[in-house]
């Protein structure tokens, strides 16, 4: 039944900016709309006054294990299983299409949910979902194997299968994009998911199953169960019948995960976080610097696993950048309404977010490092709301919590440094490696830095630039595997190698 003949799993909302639509309140298992087990419930709150939102089902384990024996079913079924590649793209460019009639609700529910501007959600966010899903729905026909020659008496050649039933973990900070980054190659490729949303951001991805379902997914192929880490997230890592297991979130977590994925051996593919460097070197140009600095870090309220949080600038240019930075930053982060137009930063995601970016303030202050701009909550809207003034430190040490502690927030970090050497030295002086940037006219230097980077991503004049093409993951405690581009492909999928006997007859 669709869901809005199921009033007891639907709510009539109207969000903040006056868009009325029907919001799913239960778990989207073979293509139905199901209450949790165990009638727990989670209820969303609006991080911009604090309000509630709407309360949805809390799976737990018995709703994981029939999640995941609806995808296991759809698995087996020729109506997924037996279907070309250019019939699976089909349908994935079914929800393309539908996602796109569809952007301006979505990226509402994002915002309100969330946080974040409504112009990043619709502008940034929804053109990612759908640039991913229209990317790896092209690719739904173009996944095949390849003929290895060994020789007259063998003929040798690889299939590539879908890896089976899928488990993918995914966070609040961008809801719909890291469902769409995992959904994407893990459909293109024919398996089948049960996914799992962040318990802060419900919301969303719950709209966006009405689609998948109107997209002609076979029930099963795609669940999306809402529920808490501990529960739902530990019940799938450990999950006997699921074949791999994808999870973007904390490093801490993410270790939890891959403990309990080893059960059975799952396969893996893990994000997880990140204090990435961006090095500005004397010869850079000064005024892109500051500006791609400015994004790296401050854009979705800091909540980026790639931001440049630690800006290491070369001594000569080291009290210029500063100063250019804090009135870039005056200009440009307007804090407020994220549904306001010219709001640049809106709310941190939870209570509990705003607490943890408010005590690395403090832990900044008592280290003894310089606090530049920022430093404290931001209050405006009637003193509601997770809001928290763009703040920089500066004179940071590199032994202080500030500079080595993933803070999550509109919050960075600059040190000065002398060489080029020791600039490589303090940007690898990390557990992490995902993001890193390097700011220079030289272009020696800017490939030279970029080799000895310890990271995933290395962006040369500028910063988090990301592009659903091109792959994406981390070195070190940032994760393993990758996603997007291929790389996204070749983790979603096993190749077979078939040996031919042609002639060595025994
Ligand atoms: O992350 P968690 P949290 C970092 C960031 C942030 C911190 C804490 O520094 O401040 O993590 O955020 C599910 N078994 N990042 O607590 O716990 C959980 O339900 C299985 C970086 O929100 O990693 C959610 O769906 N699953 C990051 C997801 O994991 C479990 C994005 C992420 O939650 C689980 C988010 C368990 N035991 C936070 N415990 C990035 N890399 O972008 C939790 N989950």
């Amino acid at each position: 039944r669709p869901a809005h003949t199921m009033p007891d799993l639907t709510v009539e909302l109207t969000a903040p900016n006056g868009v009325k639509y029907i919001q799913p309140t239960g778990l989207f298992i073979n293509n139905e709309w199901e209450k949790a087990t165990s009638g727990e419930m989670i209820t969303s709150i609006n991080p911009t006054d604090e309000s509630e939102i709407a309360s949805v089902h809390a799976a737990g384990p018995e709703d994981v294990d029939r999640a995941v024996a609806a995808a296991r079913k759809a698995f087996k079924d020729p109506s997924w299983r037996e279907i070309s590649g250019t019939e699976r793209g089909d349908i994935m460019f079914k929800l393309v299409e539908l996602v796109e009639k569809n952007k301006e609700t979505l990226a509402t529910i994002d915002t309100w949910d969330n946080g974040k501007p409504y112009s990043v959600a619709l502008g940034e966010d929804l053109a990612e979902v759908i640039g991913t899903l229209k990317y790896y729905a092209g690719y739904a026909d173009k996944i095949h194997g390849q003929v290895i020659d060994t020789g007259s008496a063998k003929l040798a050649y690889t299939i590539r299968e879908p890896i089976g039933v899928c488990g993918q973990i995914i966070p609040w900070n961008y809801p719909l994009a890291m469902a769409a980054w995992k959904l994407g190659p893990a459909l293109a490729c024919g398996n089948t998911v049960v996914l799992k949303s962040a318990e802060q951001t419900p919301l969303s991805i719950l709209f966006f199953a009405n689609l998948i379902k109107e997209a002609g997914f076979p029930p099963g192929v795609v669940n999306i169960l809402n529920g808490y880490g501990r529960k739902a997230g530990a019940a799938m890592a450990q999950h006997l019948d699921i074949d791999k297991i994808a999870f973007t979130g904390s490093t801490a977590t993410g270790k939890e995960i891959m403990k309990m994925a080893s059960i059975n051996m799952k396969n893996i593919t893990l994000e997880t976080g990140g204090k990435s460097p961006l090095l500005v070197f004397d010869d850079a140009d000064l005024d892109q610097a500051v500006k791609w600095s400015h994004i790296g870090i401050m854009s979705n309220m800091g909540q980026i696993c790639t931001a440049t949080s630690r800006i290491l600038v070369q001594e000569g240019g080291y009290d210029k950048f500063i100063a250019a930075f804090r009135e870039h930053l005056a200009t440009t982060s307007k804090v407020g309404d994220p549904f306001e137009g010219s709001t640049f930063q809106g709310p941190q995601v939870t209570k509990a977010q705003y607490e943890r970016v408010l005590s690395y303030i403090e832990s900044g202050k008592s280290e003894g490092a310089t606090l530049a701009c920022g430093g404290e909550p931001y209050k405006d809207l009637n003193g509601k709301g997770f809001f928290i003034a763009p703040t920089v430190f500066t004179d940071v040490k590199d032994n202080m919590r500030i500079f080595r502690e993933e803070v999550f927030g509109p919050f960075v970090v600059i040190a000065s440094f002398k060489t080029e050497d020791e600039a490589i030295e303090r940007a690898n002086d990390t557990t992490y490696g995902l993001g890193s940037a390097v700011f220079t006219q030289d272009i020696a230097k800017a490939h030279r830095v970029a080799r000895k980077i310890e990271a995933g991503m290395v962006w040369i004049n500028s910063s988090n630039d990301s592009d659903f093409r091109v792959p994406f993951g981390g070195v070190k405690q940032s994760g393993i595997g990758r996603e997007l581009g291929e790389a996204g492909l070749e983790a979603y999928s096993n190749k077979k190698a078939v040996h031919v006997n042609l002639g060595s007859w025994l």
